[in-house]
């Protein structure tokens, strides 16, 4: 792990086996941390929150270090990617494309450091000035999913450190290889020891301390609602702000005026890209039913074809569920889609041909016939598998759109703008792509609606998520101080 700038075992001594989901088989060791430890890490970053190396570097230092960061994440974008395809079996081609855009991510914070200005008040008190600071909170948690495990913490350690935070990392106990192969770089780029550390461990043993612990002043989640439920109850019982994101039933809507083409590549994007194993994966197909029959024909051509393997060749296209618990959880929603009348078109079980290693495979998998209340149709999977569901009106498919719990994403294929513009503002989620899907910039916010989340990663305001602003009131006059008894 990395403590204070030191690479180091868990206090316990103790170990996990990272698996490899192709495999099936133990590839990495990782530090099995624990309470010990996670309080080890949050007074390392403590003391370099309140340490003069960190603090006393200008906003432009800062920035500076935050570039250096993402030329030397640039140069070992391949080898990390690779990490992350063999540890997450994400397709080496995602997850490379992935590692070489995210250095943008410390760029654009890193430009912004020196941006976040306080202002000065016209107040309204004679004799007083008025100003505000804009300053750092502290120790910064985040807690890490396994889907896209550097980038998705790039997403708040960029815009914590420009703040001038210090950052606890927990990543996913599936996926800390490239966390741990990262952690040589921090020191390299010139952050201060103790100003970024890792914690690695399971969920279950780490969680608690680390959101809990007093010298934490936030906690950034990404992952499921439920954890994220339980990280908010700890949150809560120690006055702490969160930020969670926390996925999605997310609905691609595809008009009878669509390029079909491209919204057919664009719902096989949505579901099959990253093996259905996105917060945004596109779950639902909503499309019109005078196009319905021609959409489905033209999905399943490509879907049905579609090359399963070895994630680390470039040729593979749908690689293997992360885990085993999420591999018996997607087979489990297939099962209940069945039971609850859905028809499978496509897929429908686990995949096992001898080219498919020992891995976690399952058949890419399109239900029609979805009703919108099915459970196929309003809770996460977290898998390849599609629900079709056909609409007749505009007003319907808003309706379904915006008929579950979440509200992370949604898309939009129509040439007609002002339908595209009139969905745009009343679709309830927080990112709508019109004609396009999955993606994603520094430069625009990013997050929830409903049960999706709150708080907002990436874009100009996200920074302000990890600042405070403190007022600084001067008397000016130089007048005697009237009566003491009497609110001023
Ligand atoms: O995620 P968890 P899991 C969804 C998806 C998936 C489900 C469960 O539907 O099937 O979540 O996945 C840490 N205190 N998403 O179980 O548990 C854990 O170690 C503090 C959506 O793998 O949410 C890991 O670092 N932390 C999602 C992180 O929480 C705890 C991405 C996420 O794990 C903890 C992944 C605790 N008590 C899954 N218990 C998205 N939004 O993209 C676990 N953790």
């Amino acid at each position: 792990m990395l403590i204070g700038g030191e690479r180091v075992a868990a206090a316990s001594s103790q170990w996990l086996e990272s698996l490899n989901p192709y495999t099936g088989n133990p590839w990495a060791l990782i530090p099995r941390g624990a309470a010990a430890d996670v309080d080890r890490a949050v007074i390392a970053a403590h003391t370099a929150f309140r340490g003069r190396e960190w603090r006393g570097l200008t906003a432009t230092a800062r920035g500076k270090i935050l570039h250096k960061l993402a030329d030397l994440i640039a140069a070992r974008a391949d080898e990390l990617a690779a990490i992350e395809t063999t540890d997450n079996g994400k397709l080496i081609l995602e997850m490379r494309a992935q590692l070489r855009y995210l250095p943008e991510w410390f760029r654009y914070y890193g430009g912004l450091a020196d941006k976040v200005e306080g202002r000065v008040i016209p107040i309204d008190r004679p004799g007083h000035f008025n100003f505000t600071l804009e300053e750092p909170l502290g120790v910064i948690a985040a807690i890490v999913p396994w889907n896209s495990p550097l980038m998705l913490a790039a997403w708040k350690m960029a815009p914590a450190l420009a703040a001038g935070n210090t950052f606890v990392w927990k990543p996913s106990e599936h996926s800390s290889v490239s966390a741990l192969a990262m952690a040589p770089l921090f020191a390299e780029a010139g952050l201060p020891p103790g100003v970024v550390n890792i914690v690695t461990g399971l969920g279950s043993e780490t969680g608690e301390t680390l959101v809990g612990h007093p010298n934490v002043a936030k906690i950034c989640f990404t992952g499921g609602d439920a954890t994220g439920a339980l990280v908010y109850q700890t949150a809560a019982k120690h006055i702490k702000p969160v930020t969670m994101e926390l996925g999605g039933k997310s609905a691609n809507i595809v008009f009878a005026d669509a390029k079909l083409d491209n919204a057919v590549k664009g719902v096989v994007s949505g579901i099959f890209a990253a093996t259905g194993q996105t917060c945004v994966a596109g779950s639902r197909a909503l499309i019109h039913r005078s196009i319905h029959d021609e959409f489905v024909e033209r999905f399943l051509k490509i879907a049905s074809v579609a090359r399963m393997g070895n994630p680390l060749e470039e040729t593979t296209q749908v690689g293997p569920i992360t885990t085993q618990s999420q591999y018996q959880k997607v087979l489990s929603y297939i099962d209940i889609a069945k039971q609850q009348g859905a028809k499978c078109v496509l897929g429908g079980g686990p995949a096992q041909r001898p080219e498919l290693g020992g891995g976690w495979f399952v058949e890419p998998t399109v239900f029609t016939g979805v009703k919108p209340d099915m459970r196929i149709a309003q809770e996460e999977v977290f898998g390849p598998v599609l629900s079709v569901i056909p609409f007749d009106s505009d007003e319907e498919a808003l309706a379904i759109a915006n008929g579950t719990i979440y509200g992370l994403a949604a898309g939009v294929w129509t040439a007609d703008i002002g339908r595209a513009l009139k969905m745009a503002h009343t679709l309830e989620a927080g990112t709508v792509w019109v004609n396009t899907y999955r993606v994603s910039s520094p430069l625009s916010p990013f997050g929830g609606y409903k049960r999706s989340g709150f708080g907002r990663e990436s874009g100009l305001l996200s920074i302000r998520e990890f600042v405070q602003e403190k007022s600084v009131w001067i008397e000016t006059s130089g007048a005697d101080v009237p009566n003491p008894f009497i609110i001023r």
